[in-house]
Parts: structure tokens; C-alpha cells; sequence
């Protein structure tokens, strides 16, 4: 298997500086080292960053439309989107560490050039699916999900190429323990098959993965693992600018990545939302390396 780690530097998308630095925690932590141990080869991309080009006078843009950073959340995921577009297009597995959350509009829009059933396992403490109207912060990060399956503004969900990017039957979500109203109602209307934190605790997360594969397996062509570490709880993962008390155990979570790995199915990841200026020696980035062990391959024995 090759690995093409893309860092995707973007703060964009929420209000926290520091979370553009999560890709070089991630790196520090020793992500590339890991992979190729386990017999994965690994290219290191670099960073995509969302800088400003300063000479040309371009700034920040504040609109009055709930959607903060719009035109540079715009500009970096069509950047984005192209690379993990040409990524897949060269054979290799796009490893997108971010960075908020927000960086997901640019990976579902390349990935969508490839699959057109491409299945989306969002593992977050959050559904990431409002829209300027339900969003309480007008934060981004907090609407991707939303913008990709073909709800929220039209520009964001016609990026990179025209029109909705992932069918909401093809969505599962992990680990949900902080749903707005507007999600919730997105949800239901829409079927989306969710697991709760609740439902978790009551089934356990190996009959979660397994119903989750059993679902996407048939009526999927690849399938798009998104990992917010929030998704974990804060006391596994606290460098992250959302945390939620009551979430998933790195033993959890090591056990979800060794069950994708072994049912060859995953395409392409993002691994988002670590922060290291919230962290306790980088150990939210460390959390996220041997999360993408176990995704590549790892076990315990
Ligand atoms: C909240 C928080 N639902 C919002 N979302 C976060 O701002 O839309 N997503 N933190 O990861
Ligand atoms: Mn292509
Ligand atoms: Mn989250
Ligand atoms: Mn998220």
C-alpha cells in the first residue's frame, strides 16, 4: 500500500489558532516513522496552507451570513480537493491530517472524481452537519458533512465540481454525543444511520464497526474514514479546540481502525482537529499516530 500524507494546515474553520499545526504535531509524533514500519510506503506531501497571498491585498473577508472565513475556507479546500483528486489518480491512499475539520469539503470533493458511491464514516463527538441557518457559531468546521451531502451554501457544496458529493445513505456516524437541533432533524429526515455515544456504550464498538461495514459494503464503491479526535474522549485526546466529555477510549478506537483495516475497504482518511497549543506534551498528536497504526495495519499481538 502507498500512503500520500497531505497536511492540511487550515485554522479556518474555527476560531482556535493552532490547529494549523497539527499536521507538524502529527509529524513530530512520528506518523511516517510508524507507517513504514508496518511495511506501509509512505511520501510525505508536505503542507497545503491556507497563507494569504499578502502583496495582492487579499484579506480575510467578514460577511454578515453566519459562514466565518468563507472565502478562505473556499480557496483552501479547491487546493486541497485537487491534490487528494491527484492523489488517488496516482494509485496512492490519501492521508489528510488537518487541521480543522473544514479541510473535509476539499477531501470528499477530490475523492468524489473517483467514487461515485463513495461511503463517508464520520468518527466525531459531532455530526458536523449544520448550515449557516442551524449553525450556532457560523463556524465551518461545525458544517461539512452537511455542505458535502448537498445541504448549505451552494458555492461550498458546488466545489471543486458541481453538486452534491456523498449520498446521506452512504454516511455513518460515530460517536455522537453533541448534535445540534438542526442535525438532529438533518438526520432524521435523511435516515442517516448514527451511533451514539449511548448506543455504543449499550452495544459495544465492535458490533457498531461490524453493522457499520455491513451497511457500506454492498452499496458503496470505496469508503472515506473521517476522524475527528474529538470523537475520543478529552481525557485520551484534550489538544483539540471542541472537546466533549463522555467519548470513545483509544482501546475503542484501536479496535474500530484494526476491524477497517482487516475489511480492506478504506480508501482514504482524514485525521483532523488536533491542536497542539491545547495539548499536554503533544499527546493528542502521539493518539492520533497510533490511531493511523492501527487503520495500516497494527496489532496488539
Ligand atoms: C458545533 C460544534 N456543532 C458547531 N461543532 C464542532 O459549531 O456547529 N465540530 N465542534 O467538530
Ligand atoms: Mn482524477
Ligand atoms: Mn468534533
Ligand atoms: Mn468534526
Amino acid at each position: 500500500q502507498n500512503v500520500h500524507i497531505i497536511g492540511a494546515a487550515t485554522a479556518f474553520g474555527q476560531p482556535r489558532l493552532g490547529v494549523d499545526l497539527g499536521p507538524d504535531a502529527i509529524r513530530y509524533a512520528g506518523i511516517v516513522q510508524r507507517l513504514k514500519e508496518l511495511g506501509i510506503s509512505v511520501v510525505d506531501k508536505g503542507n497545503i496552507r491556507g497563507d494569504f497571498d499578502i502583496e495582492a491585498g487579499q484579506e480575510i473577508e467578514v460577511r454578515d451570513d453566519n459562514l466565518l472565513n468563507y472565502d478562505a475556507v473556499k480557496r483552501f479546500n479547491t487546493a486541497l480537493a485537487g491534490l487528494v483528486d491527484d492523489t488517488v489518480g496516482n494509485g496512492a491512499f490519501p492521508l489528510i491530517l488537518g487541521g480543522d475539520h473544514s479541510l473535509a469539503i476539499g477531501s470528499l470533493a477530490g475523492m468524489k472524481n473517483h467514487y461515485d458511491n463513495l461511503g463517508v464514516i464520520w468518527y466525531d463527538a459531532h455530526g458536523d452537519l449544520n448550515d449557516s441557518r442551524t449553525s450556532p457559531t457560523g463556524n465551518i468546521h461545525g458544517m461539512p458533512l452537511g455542505i458535502s451531502c448537498g445541504f448549505g451554501d451552494q458555492a461550498l457544496i458546488d466545489l471543486y465540481e458541481e453538486g452534491q458529493k456523498v449520498k446521506p445513505e452512504n454516511v455513518v456516524l460515530i460517536g455522537m454525543r453533541d448534535l445540534d437541533e438542526g442535525e438532529k432533524a438533518y438526520i432524521k429526515e435523511n435516515g442517516i444511520l448514527t451511533f451514539t455515544m449511548m448506543d455504543i456504550r449499550v452495544k459495544g464498538i465492535r458490533t457498531v464497526m461490524q453493522e457499520t461495514m455491513t451497511y457500506l459494503s454492498d452499496r458503496c464503491d470505496g469508503i472515506h474514514l473521517s476522524l475527528d479526535v474529538d470523537g475520543l474522549d478529552p481525557s485520551e485526546t484534550p489538544g483539540t479546540g471542541t472537546p466533549v466529555v463522555g467519548g470513545l477510549s483509544l482501546s475503542e478506537t484501536q479496535l474500530a481502525m484494526q476491524m477497517l483495516n482487516e475489511s480492506d475497504r478504506i480508501t482514504s482518511m482524514d485525521l483532523v482537529e488536533v491542536n497542539p497549543l491545547l495539548d499536554d506534551k503533544n499527546m493528542t498528536a502521539e493518539k492520533a499516530v497510533e490511531i493511523a497504526a492501527y487503520l495500516f495495519g497494527k496489532k496488539q499481538l
